[in-house]
């Protein structure tokens, strides 16, 4: 078992790490926010005010996930392997609400901002696995109301999940990496923030520079699939 590099290590994912999977990024020229507003499928008012638009919105990125062709890439694997050898020292924080990283093998993960393969009765608060079309029809089956269930993901003017242990894991981590997210959605976005002003050594690895890339020590930039792997063995020779 190699030591691990001398500290625990928090990894932020976004979008950008399932691109190459065949899943739609959110802020690309074509990602999933230039097809559809955030205020009409992605806000506790828009399911408010119309469920069915919301609940058609994640039917189809549910179907896309569990669709034949779609499977954790090259960039996934390596940060199972990442954990595999560090077991104790590495926290995944991921934005993505796919489950592309437990496909992979990854173990310790916190999916900030819900998960795509779970639903939420909004009136009893009961969280179970879902990988069918969820609708207005479908009554919960742990209080019997129906109308009320949905998909058990973070929307915007929600509060995201576990925001204690992410930041008491960054407050402690000696190395804080970002992997495939543009910088925009608050408070993850601050997270690189958080874990600079405790001492840990901050990297971005995105195909591009994003809107926080100034507040990193260092910046790689290149598809996920390529970097993350070579990121890893890097880190793992010492
Ligand atoms: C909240 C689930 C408060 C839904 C999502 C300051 C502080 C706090 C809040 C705010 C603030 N300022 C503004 C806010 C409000 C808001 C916000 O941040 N708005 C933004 C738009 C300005 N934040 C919130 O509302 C959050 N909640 O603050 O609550 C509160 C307080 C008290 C009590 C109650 C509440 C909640 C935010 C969560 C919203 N839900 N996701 C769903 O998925 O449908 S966020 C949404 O953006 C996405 O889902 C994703 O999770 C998130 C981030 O997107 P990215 O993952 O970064 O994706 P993006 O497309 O942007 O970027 C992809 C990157 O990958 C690009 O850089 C690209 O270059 C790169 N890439 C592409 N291909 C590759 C690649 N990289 C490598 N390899 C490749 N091949």
């Amino acid at each position: 078992m190699t030591r691990s590099h001398g500290g625990s290590i928090v990894i932020l994912t976004g979008a950008g790490i399932s691109k190459e999977s065949g899943l739609d990024t959110f802020r690309d020229t074509d990602g999933i926010w230039a097809k559809v507003r955030i205020e009409d499928v992605a806000t506790p008012e828009a399911f408010a005010r119309n469920p069915s638009r919301v609940h058609e919105f994640y039917n189809t990125r549910r179907r896309r996930l569990l669709a034949e062709d779609i499977g954790p890439n090259a960039a996934h694997r390596a940060l199972t392997e990442l954990e595999a050898q560090w077991p104790e020292s590495v926290l995944l924080v991921t934005q993505n609400i796919d489950d592309l990283h437990e496909r992979a093998g990854h173990r310790q993960l916190i999916h900030m901002h819900g998960e795509l393969l779970k639903a939420r009765c909004a009136f009893c608060g009961c969280i179970r696995a879902w990988r069918a079309d969820l609708s207005v029809a479908l009554s919960c089956d742990a209080c019997g109301r129906s109308g009320g269930l949905r998909p058990h993901v973070v929307w915007f003017g929600e509060m995201p999940l576990e925001m204690d242990a992410i930041f008491s894991a960054l407050a402690a981590c000696k190395l804080f990496l970002s992997i495939g997210t543009s910088g925009h959605v608050y408070p993850a976005a601050g997270f690189v923030g958080a874990a600079a002003s405790h001492g840990a050594r901050t990297v971005e690895l995105n195909l591009e520079p994003s809107a926080g890339t100034s507040l990193f020590d260092e910046s790689i930039q290149g598809p996920a699939s390529v970097i993350v792997p070579a990121f890893v063995q890097r880190l793992l020779a010492g």
